[in-house]
C-alpha cells in the first residue's frame, strides 16, 4: 500500500453532542501509529484541520438546517486538504468529526476517479433533506449531499456534481432510517444492507456480495464507516447510538474482507466522542477497525 496521509476533521456543528471534535486525537491516541508502524505501513499525519465550529445552532425557517454556513466551510476546508493528499499520491485516511465531514471527503475525492463506490457503514441512512430530516442536524444529511440532493451550498463544494452515483453506493447496517429516506432509497434505488438483511444472510456473506457488487463498477472505493453503525454495546462513545448493530466481531471480519479484496481506495471513521465513552473504548475500538482495513491480522 501507498504511504498513508491522515488528516483530522473534526467538525462538531452538524449535530448537537460536544466533544467529537475530540475524536480525531482520541483515535490517535489509541494507537493508531502505531498500529500502522507495525504493519510496516508508512504515513504522514498532517493533523487537525482548524475548524470553526461556531454557529448559532438554531434552525434556519427558510432551509430547515443548522450551521449551513459554518458546515459549508469546514467541508470546504477538508475537500481541500482532501485534494492534496491525493495529489501527493497518498492514501487518505480521514478521522472525524461528525458525518457532515463526508461532504467534503467526497468532494476532494471524487475528481481522481471516474466511477467512485462509497460504502456507507452507519445505523443511519443519512439521506434526509431540509425537507425531511426531523432534526435539521446536517450529519444526518450528508450521503444525501453526496448525491447531489440537498441545499446548493453542500451540493456545490468543489463542484456542482454528483459526488458519487446511487448505483454504486451500499449502505451496511442501517437500522434506524426515516419516513423520507426510506421513499429516497426507493426512487434512487440505492443498495442497501439493514440489520435484518446482516442477520438473515450474515454478514460474510453481505461483504462478499458488496465486494463483488463494487468490483464490476467502480475504479475506487470510499469507506465512510461511523462508529454508530457499530452496536452500542461495543462503541458507547458516539452520539446517535441505535441498539442492535453488528458486534465488534462481525465488523472486524467485514474491515478485514475489505482488506483481502484490495477494494479500498480510502477511508474514514467518523463520530467518536471522547465525551460520551467510557475510557476511550469507541476510540480504541475505531483503530482496531481502521487497523483491519490496512491487513492487520491475527497470525
Ligand atoms: N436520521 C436522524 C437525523 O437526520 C439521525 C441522523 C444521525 C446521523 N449520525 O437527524
Amino acid at each position: 500500500k501507498n504511504n498513508v496521509g491522515i488528516i483530522g476533521a473534526p467538525i462538531t456543528i452538524a449535530q448537537p453532542n460536544l466533544g467529537v471534535d475530540f475524536g480525531p486525537n482520541a483515535i490517535r491516541y489509541a494507537g493508531l501509529a502505531k498500529r500502522l508502524d507495525q504493519l510496516n505501513i508508512t504515513y504522514n499525519d498532517y493533523g487537525n484541520i482548524n475548524i470553526k465550529n461556531e454557529g448559532s445552532d438554531k434552525q434556519d425557517p427558510k432551509t430547515n438546517l443548522k450551521n449551513l454556513d459554518e458546515v459549508v466551510k469546514g467541508n470546504q476546508q477538508i475537500a481541500e486538504e482532501v485534494k492534496l493528499v491525493k495529489k501527493k499520491g497518498e492514501f487518505p485516511l480521514i478521522l472525524g468529526g461528525d458525518h457532515s465531514i463526508a461532504i467534503g471527503t467526497l468532494a476532494g475525492l471524487y475528481e481522481f476517479y471516474d466511477q467512485l463506490g462509497v460504502i456507507w457503514f452507519d445505523a443511519h441512512a443519512d439521506l434526509n433533506t431540509g425537507e425531511t430530516s426531523p432534526s435539521g442536524n446536517i450529519h444526518g444529511m450528508s450521503l444525501a449531499v453526496n448525491l447531489g440532493v440537498g441545499d446548493e451550498q453542500l451540493t456545490s463544494i468543489n463542484g456542482n456534481q454528483k459526488k458519487v452515483k446511487p448505483e454504486n453506493t451500499i449502505i451496511i447496517g442501517a437500522r434506524s432510517i426515516d419516513d423520507g429516506e426510506r421513499d429516497f432509497i426507493k426512487e434512487q434505488g440505492i443498495k442497501v444492507y439493514t440489520m435484518y438483511d446482516i442477520e438473515r444472510k450474515g454478514m460474510e456473506n453481505v461483504m462478499k456480495e458488496a465486494i463483488q457488487y463494487l468490483k464490476g463498477r467502480v475504479d475506487g472505493v470510499h469507506l465512510s464507516l461511523d462508529v454508530d453503525g457499530i452496536d452500542p454495546l461495543h462503541t458507547p462513545g458516539t452520539g446517535t447510538r441505535v441498539v442492535g448493530g453488528p458486534s465488534y466481531r462481525e465488523t472486524h471480519m467485514a474491515m478485514s474482507m475489505l482488506h483481502d479484496a484490495e477494494v479500498l481506495t480510502s477511508v474514514e471513521v467518523v463520530e467518536v466522542n471522547p465525551l460520551l465513552d467510557d475510557q476511550n473504548k469507541t476510540a480504541e475500538v475505531a483503530a482496531d477497525i481502521i487497523a483491519a482495513t490496512f491487513g492487520e491480522k491475527y497470525l
